[in-house]
């Protein structure tokens, strides 16, 4: 921390001088890593290029201070409207070199979208897809959804969550946005509550209403989640659920895994490599759990499964089987500075992709087919275990980011000089989920 000179960590001349001292000791290790991986016939090169060509957007909703329903607790500096979020994201993006969009949640970031977009291009920062939210009252709202939006019995209620959408999405059309993700809480508490097949046919219907409102070049991504708020059954609730309602839905319709939105132990990797062969994986919203929808940062928990999921992705990639993907980040920080969990879990979505790469699918196809279930798993192991940092800080080194991105975050005081203009007083106050 530097109290007594802060920097801006946007600055790229602050960025090379804090990179000066560190790039003796990278390039060391990096050598040492090229020969590794040369020994085992892997170029370390193209991995580099393809990480730097890695990009994950940023929730806007993960740059505030989350929360659980028991309390928040708001940190120093935390952003008092969309234009604070939108400078926190510039300077995830600016330290990590792989975030240059952020996905709005609606109305939560309401602001007049010209003046969005121009400071977003002031910043450098894009627009991915746009959240639309139906699982909240809004002041002045008409109708509740406490039982309910696109799925409701009362056509008013339906009509009200359809047309929410479908500004979400005029919205996100001035933004540059091309996708709109669609995550509903409709569902039911209890047995018997709620008619299983006609919430299902009732999401259908209006979802088809939004599909039909979509431009040309956009993607409809429907998020599934097993439960929660609804805890005894959501409506689309899995991701057959999911696929169902994409495929009845058209072309342009994908599903979106949130890696929380399962029980433990789902195999989830599964999950990816049957979307992929559906033609139907749309895109992820990146965290880590070890319970539930628990919103933690990526890789902090359970990496050899982010790890497993991208090797499918690199896979399906190889196979020229992958449809467009959208990547984002959707995390709770609830206890560690918003910005620190968000590079920190760049970082880690970059580190799997690296490890991903390494994978000697050669090597792998042959004890796939030879039933060496033994060697197929070690190859795998060995692509996880390689210390990839290297390639990573290589990588951000190339797009003019920061070798030690967290080293460089603390040293600036960024957050120290913003809450002097973002009082806590102003923030958001009470609990809340993010
Ligand atoms: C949900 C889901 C959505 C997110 C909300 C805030 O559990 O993950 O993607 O928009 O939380
Ligand atoms: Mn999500
Ligand atoms: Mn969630």
């Amino acid at each position: 921390m530097n109290d007594a000179h802060p920097a801006n960590p946007r600055d790229p001349d602050f960025i090379s001088q804090c990179n000066a001292p560190l790039r003796a000791g990278l390039e060391a290790d990096y050598d040492a890593l090229a020969l590794q991986l040369q020994r085992r016939g892997l170029k370390i090169e193209p991995v580099v290029q393809a990480v730097a060509d890695f990009r994950v957007a940023i929730p806007s909703w993960g740059v505030g201070t989350g929360g659980t329903r028991f309390a928040r607790f708001p940190g120093p500096g935390e952003p008092r409207d969309v234009f604070d979020k939108l400078e926190d994201c510039a300077v995830i993006h600016a330290l990590s070199g792989a975030t240059p969009k952020v996905s709005l949640h609606l109305p939560w970031d309401q602001a007049e979208p010209r003046a969005l977009r121009e400071r977003a291009d002031e910043l450098g920062l894009g627009f991915d897809a746009v959240n639309s939210n139906t699982f909240q009252d809004q002041r002045g709202q008409a109708l509740s959804y406490k039982f309910g939006s696109l799925t409701h019995t009362d056509p008013a209620v339906r009509e009200q969550a359809i047309a929410h959408n479908i500004s979400c999405i005029r919205i996100g059309e001035a933004l540059g946005s091309k996708a709109l993700t669609l995550w509903i809480a409709d569902g039911a508490n209890f047995p018997g509550q709620q008619h299983l097949a006609r919430a299902f046919e009732r999401y259908l219907e209006s979802a088809a209403k939004i599909y039909a409102a979509l431009p040309a070049d956009w993607r409809l991504l429907i998020e599934h989640k097993m439960y929660e708020p609804a805890f005894y059954a959501t409506v689309i609730q899995d991701w057959g659920s999911s696929l169902m309602a994409t495929q009845t839905l058209g072309p342009r319709a994908f599903c979106l895994i949130d890696l929380g939105h399962h029980a433990p132990h789902v195999n989830i990797e599964m999950i990816v490599a049957r979307l992929i062969q559906a033609g139907r994986l749309g895109g992820f919203h990146f965290n880590d759990s070890k319970y539930g929808d628990d919103d933690l940062d990526s890789g902090s928990i359970d990496p050899y499964r982010l790890f497993l999921i991208f090797n499918e992705l690199v896979d399906a990639a190889r196979r020229n089987v992958l449809p467009s993907v959208a990547h984002m980040i959707d995390q709770s920080h609830n206890i560690t500075d918003p910005i620190e969990s968000l590079i920190a879990s760049a970082i880690e979505l970059t580190r799997a992709y690296a490890q991903a790469l390494i994978v000697d699918r050669t090597l792998l196809d042959a004890s796939q087919e030879e039933n060496d279930a033994l060697q197929a798993t070690q190859i795998l192991k060995r692509a996880f275990t390689t210390d990839v940092a290297p390639i990573l800080a290589m990588a951000r080194q190339a797009r003019g980011a920061a070798i030690d991105p967290l080293g460089l975050y603390r040293c600036s005081g960024y957050r120290q000089e913003v809450a002097k203009a973002r009082p806590t007083a102003l923030a958001r106050r009470g609990s809340g989920i993010v």
